[in-house]
Formats: C-alpha cells, sequence, structure tokens
C-alpha cells in the first residue's frame, strides 16, 4: 500500500490509517449505511428542489420578487444588480481559471516532486500588480457609472413627472402603517367638518403615475420597502424622508418593514392596491364618506346565521382564502361592496361592543363613536383585504381570531398591552394592563364568543 502523502493533514492521516483496514474486505454495515444515506440525501435535496417550485423558485416571480418586477424604480434597481451579477461573474470566471490552470500545472507528478525543495522564491511583478490595478478600477468604473445614475434617478422623481405625482405620507407604527392623503379631504362628522384622509396597511395609489411618498415614523426606525415597486428608504425619527414608486399598471404589491424594529418586526406588512385613474377617484370618494351605519331593522334576538360560520375559526388558522391567494386584486375589488347577507340587527350589536370596550380609546370609526389615534384609523375597514399590518387576510376567521386573542397573533403588539409610559404606568389600556408596578398584565378587555361575532359583523360592514 502507498505511504500516504506527507501533504495530507495530520487528522486525515490518522483517520486514514485507523479505518482503511475495511476497505480491503467486503463492505461493511458503516459503509453500505453511508452509501444509502448519501443516495437518500441527495434525493431528498432533488425533492426539496422539486417543492420550491411551489413558491415559484425558478421562476422567481414571488409576492416579494426583485427579479420579476413591475415598475421604472424597482427595474432600474434590478438593472444595476444585473450589471454587478455580470462583473462578479466574470472575476470569478478569471480567478477561477487561472487558480485551476496553476493547480494542475504546478502539481506534484511523483514522489521526487512531493519532497522536492520550494522553487526560488521572487519577489513583485510590476507588470503583473499593474494590470490586476487596472482591472480592478475598470470593473468598479463599470459599476460605479450605474449606481450613480440609479441614485440620480431614483432618489425623487423625475424632474419631468414632479408636477403630477401624487403624494402621500406613510407613518411606521410598531407594528403598522398608517397612510394620509393630505391632499383628499373626507368627512369628519355629519355637519360638514372636514379631515384629510387617513388609512392603514393597504396603499392605494393611482397606476402610472408617479407617487411621492414622504416617510415618516411614530417611534422607532421602520423601513419601507415594496420589492416589486423599489425601495426601501428608512423612516427615522426627526427626519423628514422622500421615496419615489410608481407601478407600470394596476396591480396588487406585496410590502414590508425592511428595518429591524422590535417583536413583531417581521410581520410588520403592509400593502400597495394600484388602480386606474377612473377607479382610483371612486375609491378616494367612498373613503371620503363616513363610516356606513347599516340600520337594524329587528331585535338583535333573531337568530345569527353568522354564528355557525364563526365557530370553526380555529380550523384555519394560517388560511386564505383561494380567490385571495390566486387573484388579490380581484379579491380586492369584490372587498369594496357591502356583504350580501348582512345581519343588520348583529352589526348593530357590534356597534354597541365596540363602544362599551374601550375600542373607541384606540381607533377612529369617522361618523361613528371612536376617535383613537393610537391604532389604525377602521372608518372602512371592511374594504381592506388584510389587517394586522398586512399580516392576515381580512377574513371572518381571521378577524375573530385577531380580536380573540391579538397576542397569539401577533407577538408584542399594542392593542394587547396599550400604551405604557415610562414609569410602566398604562396610559392606554389595550386588552391588557399592567397593575401600575409595570410588573405583571391583568385583562382589561374581555370578550364573549357572542360579542367577538357581533365585532366581526359590524368591522366588516364598515365599507
Ligand atoms: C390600546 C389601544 C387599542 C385598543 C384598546 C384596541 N385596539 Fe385595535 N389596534 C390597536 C393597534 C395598535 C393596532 C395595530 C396592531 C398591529 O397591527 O400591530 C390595532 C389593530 C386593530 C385591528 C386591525 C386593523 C388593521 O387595519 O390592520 C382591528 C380590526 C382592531 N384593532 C379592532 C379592535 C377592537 C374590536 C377593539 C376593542 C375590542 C380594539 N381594537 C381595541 C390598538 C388598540
Ligand atoms: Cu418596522
Amino acid at each position: 500500500m502507498q505511504k500516504p502523502s506527507p501533504t495530507l493533514l495530520t487528522f486525515g492521516d490518522l483517520a486514514y490509517q485507523t479505518f482503511s483496514f475495511s476497505h480491503d474486505h467486503m463492505p461493511t454495515l458503516p459503509s453500505t449505511i453511508a452509501r444509502y444515506g448519501r443516495a437518500a440525501a441527495a434525493l431528498a435535496g432533488v425533492l426539496l428542489l422539486a417543492g420550491c417550485d411551489k413558491i415559484n423558485f425558478w421562476r422567481m416571480d414571488g409576492h416579494q420578487s426583485t427579479i420579476v418586477v413591475d415598475g421604472p424604480v424597482a427595474r432600474e434597481q434590478l438593472d444595476l444588480f444585473i450589471i454587478t451579477c455580470w462583473v462578479s461573474l466574470v472575476i470569478f470566471i478569471v480567478v477561477g481559471a487561472v487558480l485551476a490552470y496553476a493547480t494542475f500545472k504546478f502539481r506534484a507528478r511523483s514522489e521526487a516532486d512531493e519532497h522536492a525543495a520550494p522553487p526560488e522564491q521572487s519577489h513583485g511583478n510590476p507588470l503583473i500588480e499593474l494590470s490586476l490595478i487596472v482591472a480592478s478600477v475598470l470593473a468598479l468604473v463599470v459599476i460605479a457609472i450605474p449606481t450613480v445614475k440609479g441614485i440620480w434617478n431614483t432618489y425623487d422623481v423625475p424632474e419631468a413627472e414632479r408636477k403630477d405625482a401624487y403624494e402621500v405620507t406613510a407613518t411606521g407604527y410598531q407594528w403598522w402603517f398608517k397612510f394620509e392623503y393630505k391632499s383628499e379631504t373626507a368627512m369628519s362628522d355629519s355637519k360638514g367638518g372636514k379631515t384629510p384622509l387617513i388609512t392603514a396597511n393597504e396603499l392605494v395609489v393611482p397606476a402610472g403615475r408617479a407617487i411621492r411618498i414622504h416617510l415618516r415614523t411614530y417611534d422607532v426606525i421602520h423601513s419601507f420597502w415594496v420589492p416589486k415597486l423599489g425601495g426601501k428608504v428608512d423612516m427615522i425619527p426627526n427626519r423628514a424622508n422622500i421615496l419615489y414608486l410608481k407601478a407600470d399598471k394596476p396591480g396588487y404589491f406585496w410590502g414590508q418593514c425592511a428595518e429591524y424594529c422590535g417583536d413583531s418586526h417581521a410581520v410588520m406588512r403592509f400593502r400597495v392596491i394600484a388602480l386606474d385613474k377612473k377607479e382610483f377617484a371612486e375609491w378616494l370618494e367612498q373613503q371620503a364618506q363616513l363610516a356606513r351605519t347599516v340600520a337594524p331593522a329587528i331585535a338583535a334576538t333573531a337568530p345569527r346565521g353568522q354564528v355557525a360560520a364563526l365557530r370553526k375559526f380555529r380550523e384555519n388558522e394560517a388560511g386564505i382564502t383561494a380567490a385571495y391567494d390566486t387573484e388579490p386584486l380581484k379579491a380586492w375589488r369584490a372587498k369594496q361592496d357591502p356583504e350580501k347577507n348582512e345581519d343588520a340587527a348583529l352589526i348593530a350589536q357590534g356597534r354597541e361592543v365596540f363602544k362599551k370596550n374601550s375600542c373607541i380609546n384606540c381607533h377612529t370609526v369617522r361618523g361613528h363613536d371612536g376617535g383613537g389615534v393610537t391604532g389604525p384609523d377602521l372608518t372602512h375597514f371592511g374594504s381592506r383585504t388584510t389587517l394586522a399590518g398586512g399580516l392576515l387576510e381580512n377574513d371572518a376567521t381571521q378577524l375573530r381570531r385577531w380580536i380573540h386573542d391579538p397576542l397569539a397573533v401577533k407577538p408584542g403588539n399594542k392593542m394587547h398591552f396599550g400604551f405604557v409610559d415610562k414609569d410602566g404606568k398604562s396610559t392606554m389600556a389595550g386588552y391588557r394592563k399592567t397593575e401600575g408596578t409595570g410588573k405583571g398584565w391583568t385583562p382589561n378587555i374581555t370578550l364573549t364568543a357572542d360579542d367577538e361575532v357581533a365585532l366581526v359583523a359590524y368591522l366588516h360592514s364598515l365599507k
């Protein structure tokens, strides 16, 4: 048997000597297991990759893809990424080829080679060194030109489109987004009061038009990112940042907070819905209205069709409906109309529950009770496809799950714990409030199953 090469690591050398005897005989059990194990691992790998097709691994056009994009800002960012990839690929091939060539060409061909003295060492080769410097500088220049151009182009709405840009203000809260349309007026009461239009978690914008988003934060640093349209830009306390976005055509886009901001950062999401001119105008008109009131025709003791359906709310914990999954924009449009089979009595009951518990302290429902601003505006909550910062689909199952126990859905959220001042006292109690010592939380809002069902009916009637 040939002596193991002294250039091998000592550890490998030892292992070789210890176990090499088994190779001279029949395959042993461990080696058989190892062989089948490797085959199984390879097969599992292939199966896993095949499974990736479900999340569009090969097509790379998932909800938050930056490879299949739908707007000029994201496209410019993608182009830059591709250029960087090509430059890196060229460097990889050149360096890899030189390395492979040297390894092959200068390998030890015989036992004598292995023990030969190292060749005479030389120092420096001006030609090679200079050309390496020039090549690196060139590679950086190739990347730098489009980078600077991209920063210039995407920092703000291009001059030519500035006058026509649609402006909105987005404010990050732990862990949801508020959207303010300061140029639009909405009714604040039935006596003709006016207020800017405010909504949450779903940013509805005109398609094909530059959007200028003013980025603000209520608490910590957040970051605003809609992968298919562009971003990301941070929302920083005491700093006015802007972001330019544009959707090529009507669509439904996924957004995400991209700066770690606490417990529920990973589930701090939102949506951007781009509509054509006419549909956008219709949406604005509807949102400007006061909350919809469904007049109770009969007493609240009538049989409730919705109760039975809601009982099985545990069955579909993280579920989203097939209609929303495949055609989100269509599902969003369907949400704009009042639901069929509304139970007016139940809705009226829900409105009472909303008023009796401290929901109204944190949520605004223009025209109804409720003027709180620490939680999302719920005036037209029923017309949104998502809830809890874009985390859940806004259907009866998920809404009840949220109202039942917000903490089980979203760790640390401010609806569950309310707002605590620096002495540890609750300033605005949510589902739980402190004892005043800063230690221990006690239940504050307790809802019966009936209350929950009524709240769901009420909130979904707010179109
Ligand atoms: C202490 C303030 C507070 C109270 C009280 C409160 N909420 Fe909330 N609510 C919030 C906050 C904050 C959020 C956002 C949570 C998140 O997504 O992280 C929220 C979110 C919601 C949402 C989801 C809105 C959306 O667009 O995503 C609904 C629905 C809701 N609350 C209903 C209620 C109901 C019903 C009650 C009363 C039983 C209630 N809230 C009581 C603060 C409060
Ligand atoms: Cu955040």
